[in-house]
């Protein structure tokens, strides 16, 4: 999954792909580059960004979407409004990624009326607050329990599980240490059954591991999305695809196996 952020504040990209023509280029050369699904997000989650209304996100998003529309390039949109998701799922998006994991007030019922997947994230607070001292007794038990009642919840309303991916939500509402540890673990998310998204790309605990500024994070991002992928999850979410790719198809050669489409699994949450 290729990221493309129509922000002005994203903390890796944030002002580059603001402009819907740019946006548009940006997500055909992530498919170029090998890119199965193109993540469209038009509010920054990073910690203290300023919030986006509905009409903003909507303006900034609708322009994109139907200019992908007839592409035949699977679109999830990164939103956390309901309804931001129904404007996407009926301008032709395949997938709704929610950090807030369809907390919001009438987003399930959104999603459920549609044939689109879902990924449901695990955040702890919002992106505002999040990273005031998170603490937990046990972050992967919790962070389990969390995404298995998001899960039901989503169930409960309508949304097949067929249709759904959980991600542990690397960064939100974790340190850097949590982050770690989700990463060492994540065979124990994937082991509530369900398709693992996960994304570390570019974001502030490879920096700290390697000591490079944002910038200077590709090796450390297709590091940590190599080690998901090996370690279960089905999607990585990715500013840098081509690199990305490449490292998972040295891994998946090397170690005999096929490359799988991201864009069949898609098509199967249909
Ligand atoms: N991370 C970000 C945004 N959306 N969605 C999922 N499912 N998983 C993630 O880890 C995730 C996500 C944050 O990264 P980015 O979009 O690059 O930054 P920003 O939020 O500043 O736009």
């Amino acid at each position: 999954m290729g990221v493309v952020n129509v922000t002005t504040d994203s903390f890796s990209d944030g002002g580059r792909y603001v402009e819907a023509d740019m946006a548009v280029r940006h997500a055909f050369r992530l498919v170029e580059e090998g890119a199965d699904i193109v993540d469209i997000g038009a509010e920054s989650t990073r910690p203290g960004a300023g919030a986006v209304s509905q009409e903003e996100e909507i303006d900034r998003l609708l322009p994109i979407l139907r200019a992908l529309r007839n592409e035949r390039i699977p679109v999830s949109v990164d939103t956390m409004k309901p309804g931001v998701m129904r404007m996407a799922i009926d301008e032709g998006a395949s997938l709704i990624n929610d950090i807030n994991a369809l907390r919001a007030q009438g987003a399930v019922e959104a999603v459920a009326g549609s044939g689109a997947g879902v990924c449901l994230m695990h955040m702890r607070g919002n992106p505002a607050t999040m990273q005031d001292s998170p603490a937990y007794a046990d972050v992967i038990a919790e962070v389990r329990q969390f995404l298995a009642g998001r899960v039901a919840a989503a169930e409960a309303g309508g949304v097949a599980r067929e249709r759904i991916s959980i991600d542990p939500g690397f960064g939100f509402g974790k340190t850097a240490e949590h982050n770690m540890c989700i990463l060492r673990e994540l065979k124990e998310i994937g082991a509530l059954g369900l398709p693992v998204t996960f994304g570390a790309s570019r974001k502030s605990t490879l920096g700290a591991v390697t000591g490079r500024p944002v910038g200077e994070r590709v090796c450390g991002s297709v590091a940590a999305a190599l080690l998901a992928v090996e370690r279960g999850a089905a999607i990585v979410r990715v500013h840098d695809v081509a690199p990305t790719r490449d490292a998972i198809a040295v891994w998946l050669a090397m170690s005999g196996q096929a490359m799988k489409s991201t864009s069949e699994l898609i098509r199967g949450m249909q």
